[in-house]
C-alpha cells in the first residue's frame, strides 16, 4: 500500500524513514540536517562507522532519538545534465532501500522526496520514478510493506497528488 502526506518525516512512527543522504554518510543540510538533529549525535557516530555510501545504493542504522526503529541513508544522484544516469541512480536509491527495509523486517517505510533539493533532479521526473519504482517492488515481492512518500514543500506534494489521485491503496 502506498500513501502520500505532507509534513516532517522525522515525526512518523513508521519502522523504517529514508534519509536523503551524501556519499559521506556525514549529515548535511536539507532532510538529512532534520534526520540527524532530531536522531541526537548517536546516529553520527554509527554513520562514521559505515565508511560512505556510493551513489544509488543505500546503509540502514538504528533510528536513536526519532520514533522510527531504523534509518535508511540513501545516496541520490545529483542531477547534472540528464546524461550521467540520473533517473536509473534514482531508481536504484529507492529500490536498493526498499530491499534493505524488507531484509530488517519493516513492514512501514517512509520516503523523502531524494535528489529533489539540494540535488536539483526535476521534481516531477523524480516522482514518477520513486511512484514506478516502488509499485514495482510491490508487485514483484508481492509485498504488503505500507510505502509513505512525504513531501515536505507544496510542489513535491502537488505533483504526488496529481500522478496518484487515489493514493492510498
Ligand atoms: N522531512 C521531509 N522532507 C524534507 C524535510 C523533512 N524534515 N526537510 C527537507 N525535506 P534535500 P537532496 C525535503 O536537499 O536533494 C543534504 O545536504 C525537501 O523539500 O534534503 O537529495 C545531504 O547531505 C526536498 O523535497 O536532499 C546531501 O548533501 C527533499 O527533502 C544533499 O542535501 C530532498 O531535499 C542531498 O540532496
Amino acid at each position: 500500500m502506498r500513501k502520500t502526506i505532507k509534513g516532517d518525516i522525522t515525526t512518523l512512527h513508521v519502522d523504517a524513514i529514508v534519509n536523503a543522504a551524501n556519499n559521506s554518510l556525514l549529515g548535511g543540510g536539507g532532510v538529512d540536517g532534520a534526520i540527524h538533529r532530531a536522531a541526537g549525535s548517536g546516529l553520527l557516530d554509527e554513520c562514521k562507522e559505515l565508511g560512505g555510501c556510493p551513489t544509488g545504493e543505500a546503509r540502514i542504522t538504528k533510528a536513536y532519538n526519532l520514533p522510527s526503529k531504523f534509518v535508511i541513508h540513501a545516496v541520490g544522484p545529483v542531477w547534472q545534465n540528464g546524461n550521467s544516469n540520473e533517473e536509473e541512480l534514482l531508481r536504484l536509491a529507492y529500490k536498493n532501500s526498499l530491499e534493505l527495509a524488507q531484509k530488517n523486517n519493516c513492514k512501514s517505510i517512509a520516503f523523502p522526496n531524494i535528489s529533489t533539493g539540494a540535488y536539483n533532479f526535476p521534481k516531477r521526473d523524480a516522482a514518477e520514478i520513486a511512484i514506478q519504482t516502488c509499485q514495482q517492488f510491490l508487485d514483484e515481492q508481492n509485498s504488503d510493506m505500507l510505502i509513505i512518500f512525504v513531501c515536505f514543500d507544496e510542489i513535491n506534494y502537488m505533483i504526488y497528488k496529481e500522478l496518484c489521485p487515489n493514493f492510498n491503496s
